[in-house]
């Protein structure tokens, strides 16, 4: 059979058992349509049935959540927690609280994440979870109190050698701290059951800073491949949270220019770049859950998006499928050279394709933002240990992975003089995870 019939014929069983989860067919369909050849090609993997079995989640654990708002009134909230696969390693992967928050939308974050963590080189195995909980407008006590509602509910699924959340949309540091006092109080054990903590009881230093600086991080190492580096580089940044921050703040210190920093209220550009106060304010504004128009040093625009702007690099760090087809068509008419994905799945399947046929390098999520789970596997090992690691330790440990990650993917994926960054990662990641699978039996 051809790929396209293998690919049809594959897509068509995920689809009939899953029907409506459009983000995770999305997801899936990349992925498989990478390396669905490949699995055929290897006898042990063909027989193993490992696209097949990878289709589904090992479980999904749902939840309700039922908490007290400041009123008194009590409130109602879903949560889920996908354990995806621990071919590898416990199931790691972050917590997201957002009004998306779906099935669907956690399944593809699980199985994208089996794929980033078996990349990381570390024994990580894929999970995801959260809620529809939305933060925004709630009091911090509110906050706290959902926190703890939801670790009830959950902490009896986790653990440091089953899974191991973190944060993710709407959950730093702040509510990983109450999310493990709750599942402290649940275990009567104190062990590294979630990564992202303080770093006064057991967290990792780097690990808020380490999606952001290891999306440059990787951006150098494609850059460098193509006999490039960033000193002027021109970048559009897409989103306001702790990828985008850290991401620019990185970009400014290496001699690069962002030239915008987004939400969902409008854009902010510098014509000739952010300056590193101008973020601390978009972070401390994000903080306090406001929007951020009226930034110093800064235009803001309503209706505007960061891929107006004529700029050399986009990294879009906001949310899955934040670029659709006619902002991809505006990015590669502004001049754009390179997409890399601090977010997970932020291009539609359409932009996706224009980005590709415009010829741009196009560095996948599971490859270029793999610096935070990265992180979380080394604070679990430093919990392990139960020691701490300097930041500078932590900070080159960060560099070497995600220099390890674009070489790999770079190997996998090279056409002639260029690579292909998404086929790359798609098929180092699945050789991975596949072997690990197929060596432990029909299980
Ligand atoms: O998307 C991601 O890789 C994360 N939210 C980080 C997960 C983790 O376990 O640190």
């Amino acid at each position: 059979m051809s790929r396209d019939a293998l690919l049809k014929t594959y897509m068509d069983m995920v689809e009939d058992r899953t029907e409506g989860q459009s983000e995770f067919h999305q997801a899936v369909r990349h992925v498989a349509g990478d390396v669905i050849t490949i699995e055929k090609a290897h006898k042990e993997y063909a027989a193993a049935k490992v696209l097949e079995r990878l289709a589904e989640p090992d479980r999904v654990i749902g939840f309700r959540v039922v908490w007290q708002d400041d009123a008194g009134e009590v409130q109602v909230n879903r949560g889920w927690r996908v354990q995806y696969s621990n071919a590898i390693g416990p199931y790691k992967g972050g917590l997201r609280f957002h009004p998306t928050v779906s099935p669907s939308v956690l399944k593809f974050l699980g199985f994208e994440q089996v794929f980033k963590n078996a990349l990381t080189g570390l024994p990580l195995g894929g999970g995801k979870g959260g809620s529809d909980f939305d933060p925004r407008g709630r009091s911090d006590r509110e906050i706290m109190r959902f926190c703890q509602a939801f670790m009830r509910q959950l902490a009896p699924y986790i653990g440091p050698d089953r899974d191991v959340p973190a944060g993710d949309i709407n959950v730093g540091s702040r509510e990983i701290g109450w999310l493990f006092g709750a599942y402290k109080a649940h275990a009567l054990e104190f062990t590294g059951a979630l990564t992202g903590k303080g770093p006064s009881f057991g967290g990792s230093e780097i690990r808020t800073e380490a999606t952001g600086y290891g999306l440059i991080y990787f951006l150098e190492a494609m850059l460098a491949e193509h006999g490039d580096d960033l000193e002027g580089k021109r970048i559009a940044i897409s989103g306001k949270g702790n990828v985008a921050t850290h991401a620019a703040e990185k970009a400014v210190a290496k001699g690069a220019k962002v030239i915008t920093l987004s939400d969902t209220s409008g854009t902010l550009t510098a014509e000739d770049g952010l300056t590193q106060d101008t973020i601390d304010w978009v972070r401390a504004r994000k903080a306090a859950g406001e929007d951020i128009a009226g930034a110093p040093h800064a235009e803001f625009a309503e209706s505007a998006s960061p891929w107006d702007q004529e700029v050399d690099i986009a990294l879009p760090c906001a949310t899955q499928n934040e670029m659709d087809a006619s902002m991809a068509r505006r990015l590669v008419d502004n001049g754009a050279r390179i997409v890399a994905e601090g977010a997970n799945m932020p291009l539609t399947s359409d932009a996706q394709q224009i980005i590709a046929d415009a010829g741009l390098l196009h560095a996948p999520g599971k490859a270029a933002n793999a610096g935070g789970v990265a992180v979380s596997g080394l604070e679990m090992s430093q919990n392990s240990h139960r020691r701490f690691a300097s930041r500078q330790e932590v900070d080159d440990a960060l560099k070497d992975i995600m220099r390890h990650i674009h070489a790999q993917v770079a190997e996998e994926g090279r056409q002639g003089n260029r690579v292909d960054y998404g086929r790359g990662a798609n098929i180092a990641a699945f050789r991975k995870v596949a072997d690990a699978i197929t060596a432990m039996g029909a299980i």
